[in-house]
């Protein structure tokens, strides 16, 4: 692809991330469509920086050659690199060395990179090649760094509620003056009911795929062969104008059910009342407070309630913001926390969705399938399981970067690493969440179909999540016996006769040597 250089090619360089697909970015605003270049380029190093999932590659880069088009369309001259290009540096910073030269421009400008990888790699290759390099904090957030820091300063605990509260009074979402709409902040004691399978259950927004998508569906099976993941079905949107279609869609058939059955799992069901929103805004097809001010509306409109509404802003101005705060705060240290010192690989049926316990399998599979899972499947299976079991939370953390769609690491790690494995030593959560089977029989229909049993908690028939929930608090307690939230936990144990502890730890033993 040729490009229009700018007539004086004295202008900058302006690096655009497949995460960064705006067209408020700050770095546009003061921009010249005359002189500057945008550059974008589908780079091996992060396409492969953790094996992503076939899908996820397929929806950034069709998205990223739609948003160039955009570009294009709105007066700017974009450098657009595909993968296959003869030219294809590989990296960013070598893409950025071979396009100042052959444009002949010597000054970059960008938003500052999501993850810290990236950040430090365009940083040292700047300092090391003497290129002005101007990186502008990233304005599609909430709460800037700064912000941040001084939230988080001189507190004991950094706990979201009260930094949540701070976001709705910053953001007027859901206030009443100077106090929240209803009297109450939250209203998750009226959500988490679980659900029925039922005829009339709501589907994401299915979008048709266009040329530019067929070229990449087939680019990422040949390139990515090996990667986890499929690509039928693809029906993700790729512009915002679908992006924005898929939110509209959500806040009328989904939203006012959100918060009711936002913890409910059925197996036939992936999607349930969640937006599957999160890899639009995350690449930047959607901007956080849009989506926020459309479900406000909705509910001054009368069209959802109040639990629903003021749940779903506290993922967006709270949990999404609040996470990021966090990551910039404790990176670099933050990827390698494991206060439980665990070990274990991580089982290959995370992989293969290869796995008897119908509630993983199904969590698996799905992933499988959509690059997709919720919330509670997130946090209370897959990652439940794996710090019962004791899985090294590196080996977790990466999973989870490379098998979502939504995943990156600023929002990914502090999920995963903090409140999944509870490996950050209690910075995020306050307990880990450790859940036996009865909490997902209680949320879903998976066991009503599994080989094991819920009810049995000892015995090679018993449900896994039994032995192993009690062995992983044994295993550290030292770590978790003087936390007050799980004191009736340990009293439980401690109440228990030898013989059924000692049953407990076998029947784990025997899980744990399984997966080896
Ligand atoms: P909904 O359930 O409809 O929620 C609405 C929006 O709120 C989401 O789109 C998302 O933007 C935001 N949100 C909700 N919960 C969180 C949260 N805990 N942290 C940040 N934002 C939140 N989210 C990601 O965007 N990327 C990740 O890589 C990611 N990894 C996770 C790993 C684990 C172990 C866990 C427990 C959670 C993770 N989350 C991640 C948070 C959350 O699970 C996803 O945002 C959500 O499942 C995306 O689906 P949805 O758009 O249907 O969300
Ligand atoms: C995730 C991703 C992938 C798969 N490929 C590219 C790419 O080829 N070019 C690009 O600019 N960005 C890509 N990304 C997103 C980046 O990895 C992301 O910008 C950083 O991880 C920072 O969040
Ligand atoms: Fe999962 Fe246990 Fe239920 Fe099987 S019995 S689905 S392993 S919680």
């Amino acid at each position: 692809m040729t490009i229009q250089v700018p007539a004086q090619a004295s202008g900058r360089l302006i690096l655009v991330l497949g995460d960064q697909l705006s067209l408020s970015l700050s770095v546009l605003r003061d921009a010249n469509k005359d002189r500057d270049v945008i550059l974008m380029a589908e780079v091996a190093e992060e396409a492969s920086y953790v094996p992503h999932h076939k899908k996820k590659i397929a929806f950034l880069f069709s998205a990223m050659r739609h948003h160039a088009d955009l570009l294009r369309r709105e007066g700017w001259s974009v450098r657009y690199v595909h993968l296959d290009d003869s030219d294809n540096k590989g990296t960013l910073p070598d893409q950025l060395s071979h396009e100042l030269g052959t444009l002949g421009l010597s000054q970059v400008v960008m938003t500052e990179p999501g993850e810290y990888r990236l950040k430090q790699a365009i940083c040292d290759w700047a300092a090391q090649n003497g290129v002005a390099l101007d990186m502008r904090e990233d304005t599609r957030f909430v709460c800037s760094h700064a912000e941040f820091q001084t939230w988080a300063q001189g507190r004991k605990q950094l706990r979201m509620e009260y930094f949540y509260r701070e976001m709705r009074r910053k953001t007027g979402l859901l206030m009443n003056g100077d106090a929240p709409e209803g009297g109450k902040w939250n209203y998750d004691a009226e959500n988490r009911k679980p659900a029925q399978g039922d005829l009339f259950m709501p589907q994401p927004r299915h979008v048709s795929r266009d040329a530019i998508t067929e070229d990449v569906l087939a680019l990422v099976e040949t390139r990515f062969t090996k990667n986890f993941g499929s690509l039928d079905p693809f029906w993700l949107a790729v512009t915002r104008e679908d992006a924005i279609m898929a939110l509209e869609h959500f806040v009328q058939t989904a939203l006012p059910h959100f918060g009711d059955y936002q913890d409910a799992m059925l197996t036939e069901e992936p999607f349930l009342y969640h937006s599957v929103l999160a890899q639009y805004l995350n690449a930047g097809l959607l901007d956080p407070l849009e989506i926020c001010r459309r479900v406000e509306r909705a509910y001054y409109d009368g069209d959802a309630p109040l639990n629903a509404v003021e749940g779903y802003i506290r993922q967006i101005i709270g949990w999404r913001e609040y996470v990021r705060g966090i990551y910039w705060l404790k990176m670099p240290d933050y990827t390698n926390a494991n206060q439980f010192d665990a070990k274990r690989p991580l089982p290959t049926f995370y992989w293969t969705a290869q796995t008897d316990m119908a509630c993983m399998a199904a969590a698996i599979s799905q992933t499988r399938d959509h690059a997709y899972a919720h919330h509670i499947q997130r946090l209370m299976v897959t990652g439940n399981f794996a710090m019962l079991a004791g899985i090294d939370p590196l080996e977790v953390h990466e999973w989870y970067l490379a098998v979502y769609a939504d995943a990156y690491e600023w929002v990914e790690a502090p999920n995963v690493i903090g409140m999944s494995q509870f490996a950050d030593g209690g910075l995020l959560a306050s307990k880990p969440y450790a859940a036996s089977g009865n909490y997902i029989n209680k949320m879903s229909d998976h066991c009503q179909t599994c080989r094991y049993d819920v009810k049995q908690k000892t015995g090679p028939d018993a449900c896994p999540f039994n032995p192993l929930y009690w062995d992983f608090l044994l295993r550290n307690e030292d770590k978790l016996r003087g936390n007050p939230r799980l004191g009736h936990a340990y009293r439980t144990w401690d109440r228990m006769s030898e013989e059924k502890q000692h049953a407990y730890r076998t029947s784990a033993a025997a899980v744990l040597d399984a997966l080896a």
